[in-house]
């Protein structure tokens, strides 16, 4: 296990809190602790209570510390915890403390960084820690335990590991070419890369349910004004958030809040209503409105329900019919117009002010998301990338075993190249730039 330079950070949020958390971790931070503190021979994983002194002996804090010696701590080096009054002044004088004795400040995550370094994790572990501080929603935190725990390097692991075994098989054949030893056949290899193929694939599918619990599906409700994109939206939300009035073109600007629906965090975003206006305010609005449809997962498209569609109703259509949208028919309190139904194949009738249809409206929207795949694991940007690139040179290579016999020679470079892709999303080969990229992403102390 390495141990590198002593790094310290404060752990917990900014501001008053009952307890404040001040980590050390690296080579030597107990030695760098203990002049400052009044417990001289520290029990490692023991929870001491100390009082903290800066060079001239005046005491900062009085807290619990916990010395724990490498490798058994979280990144693996000898490591020391202090627990102390979560009074940001306190907390930022024990760190400066620390700066001015040889210790440095930690960057953001780190302490997870070394952790993976130290072999405590792989990759989509550590990077799993992060999702897991992140989470907005049962479901994402549910996810990303998941993934701390190992299960989807459980799922990858093997994959890469039969790769190698190929490699292996295919390598000694060239070796010890003369001798008898066993070999594989091309259909052999065959069956085994359109079972990885398989495997990837179902993997693959589960990323576009990750990056929604990562960051959020983003909803827009768009529709020509005083359809009810406000009172919906208000519904939605559980709270009178957006105004609702009788005069066309109420809602400005966007407004944008986040909700929870069965797990799955949703931006939902009320917009203006398009309509053609010559009115400056209103047009600035409107553009935002048809931004907001271009970049949404996922669009209501709402309308009127007791009445024949209008022109602007159509124009609003033509825009999102080609998109991941919904029709919804508002006001059905008044009657439905049976138009409608020669018009749409699918939609789903509400009335946002009497809250009919509801239910029926979100249960829609699961629907469309797609929220069954991926049986709670649920794979990143990060992940899928390299998933396809390894995917592709399986793919070529299948697909040339199947017109002619392949050298062993060129079997093993394909073979290599795809878990070469593996090899990089687990973690067992990294760049500095890959890292940064990953941890950067984590909050200080982590
Ligand atoms: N009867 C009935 N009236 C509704 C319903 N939903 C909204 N309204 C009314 O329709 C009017 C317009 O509602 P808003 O929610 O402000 O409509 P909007 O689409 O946001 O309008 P703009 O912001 O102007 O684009 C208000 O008078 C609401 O009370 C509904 O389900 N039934
Ligand atoms: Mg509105």
């Amino acid at each position: 296990m390495k141990q590198r330079e002593p790094i310290v950070a404060i752990a917990t949020p900014y501001g008053e809190s009952a307890i404040g958390v001040v980590r050390l971790s690296g080579l030597g931070v107990l030695e760098k602790v203990l002049p400052f503190v009044n417990v001289k021979k520290p029990r490692p994983r023991y929870a001491h209570l100390v009082k903290l002194f800066d060079e001239k002996g005046e005491q900062i804090d009085e807290g619990i510390m916990i010395y724990y010696q490498a490798p058994k701590s979280y990144t693996g080096e000898e490591m020391v915890e202090f627990f102390l009054h979560g009074n940001p002044i306190i907390l930022k004088k024990v760190v400066e403390l620390f700066l001015r004795n040889g210790v440095r400040m930690a960057q953001r995550g780190e302490f997870t960084k070394r952790a993976f370094l130290n072999g405590k994790m792989d990759l989509i572990q550590a990077e799993a820690v992060g999702d897991l501080i992140g989470a907005k929603s049962e479901l994402a935190l549910s996810s990303a335990l998941r993934q701390l725990r190992g299960e989807l390097s459980q799922i990858i692991s093997p994959l890469r590991e039969r790769l190698l075994n190929l490699s292996a098989f295919v390598e000694a054949s060239i070796e010890f070419e003369e001798q008898d030893i066993p070999t594989l056949s091309q259909e052999e290899i065959l069956r085994s890369l359109q079972e990885i193929e398989k495997s990837i694939q179902s993997l693959l599918a589960t990323v576009k349910m990750g990056e929604f619990l990562r960051k959020g599906l983003n909803l827009a409700i768009v529709g020509k004004p005083n359809v009810g994109k406000s009172s919906l939206f208000n519904r939605l939300l559980g709270t009178q958030r957006a105004i609702v009035t009788d005069v066309p073109g109420t809602t400005r600007d966007f407004l944008q809040e986040p909700i929870n629906l069965e797990g799955i965090p949703i931006n939902l975003i009320d917009t203006a209503g398009i309509r053609h206006s010559t009115d400056p305010v209103e047009q600035i609005g409107i553009q935002r409105s048809v931004e907001k449809l271009k970049s949404a997962h996922l669009i209501l498209f709402v309308a009127e329900a007791h009445k024949p569609l209008q022109a602007e109703d159509l124009y609003i259509h033509s825009l999102v019919k080609d998109k991941n949208h919904i029709v919804v028919l508002n006001k059905v309190d008044l009657g439905l117009w049976d138009g409608h139904r020669e018009r749409f194949e699918n939609f789903v009738a509400v009335s946002a002010k009497e809250g009919e249809g509801l239910d029926e409206l979100k249960k829609t929207i699961l629907e469309t998301i797609g929220t069954t795949s991926g049986e709670g694991l649920y794979i990143s940007i990060r992940h899928a990338d390299l998933l396809q690139k390894s995917l592709e040179v399986i793919k070529l290579l299948a697909d040339r075993i199947q017109k002619e016999e392949v050298s062993p020679e060129i079997l093993m470079l394909y073979l290599r190249e795809a878990q070469h892709y593996l090899d990089e999303l687990i973690g067992e080969i990294t760049t500095e730039e890959l890292l940064g990229e990953i941890f950067s992403n984590f909050c200080i102390g982590k």
